[in-house]
């Protein structure tokens, strides 16, 4: 797996411009960490003023809509991202599957029109809790990665997947090590069905409750490249505390 561990928080719907503060010192902490590629997501209202407050780190969207413009009422494209300064956009979190109905297709076309304006896509999968007790999470990860996974200018060198266990995320609990490894082994052995060789190279991040205490941990397992953090990116303190564990 190429690249330097990447640890991206996903600020959600949380953060005015007083949020802004923990960009500037996440940035700045961030020069003692240059071994780890760190990014920001907060809410589109923020990533043009974020664009100007931070130097050194990544600034991205939350998701984006699949058309370059039109009548969405309350949506935002990705070349309107790339526009106030995006580097990156995330898509298919699962609270967009849940909340907004968002299908793999969906979600598919979503990476797609990312890649075609010049972003970087994380690309979130992950299984529900019923899922994973009926013993398919594995089938329904890599079933969801057939759907979404773009295949377009850029893919797959500017795609990274997230792993992201439905029951897992803003719960505090987490998978065994042993799950986690199971399930990224399996997300990079059907990343290399669609890619080939490139499919390789494609970092696999784990998101899920990670905090400054199971960070290392997780970061440690076999093809785990990094993390998605919600909860804990909130506060520079422990969001730094999770880069530096990356370190
Ligand atoms: C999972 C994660 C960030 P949290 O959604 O994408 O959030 O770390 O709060 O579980």
């Amino acid at each position: 797996m190429a690249g330097l561990p990447y640890i991206v928080g996903n600020w959600k719907m949380n953060g005015t411009r007083a949020m802004l503060n923990e960009a500037r010192a996440i940035d700045r902490s961030a020069q003692r960490f240059p071994k780890v590629q760190v990014g920001l997501a907060p809410p589109s209202t923020l990533i043009f003023r974020m664009r100007d407050a931070v130097e050194l780190i990544g600034v991205g969207g939350q998701d984006c809509h699949a058309k370059e413009n039109g009548a969405y009422t309350g949506d935002v494209s990705a070349p309107m991202l790339k526009d106030a300064g995006a580097d990156f956009t995330i898509v298919g979190h699962s609270e967009r599957r849940e909340y907004h109905g968002e299908s793999d297709a969906d979600v598919n076309a979503k990476a797609q029109a990312a890649l075609s304006a010049g972003l970087a896509v994380i690309l979130c999968v992950g299984e529900t809790e019923a899922q994973r007790d009926a013993g398919d999470a594995e089938g329904v990860v890599t079933a969801q990665l057939e759907g979404s996974c773009p295949i377009a200018d850029g893919a797959p060198e500017k795609l990274s997947v997230a792993y992201e266990p439905v029951w897992a995320i803003g719960t505090g609990r987490v998978p065994s090590v042993a799950d986690v490894a199971a399930m990224h082994k399996a997300i990079r052995a059907k990343l290399v069905a669609i890619y080939g060789d490139a499919g390789a190279e494609v970092r696999i991040l784990y998101g899920g409750s990670v905090k400054a205490d199971n960070a290392a941990e997780l970061l440690a397992v076999p093809d785990v490249g990094g993390a998605l953090v919600g909860g804990a990116s909130l506060t520079a303190e422990s969001f730094l505390a999770i880069v530096g564990a990356a370190a």
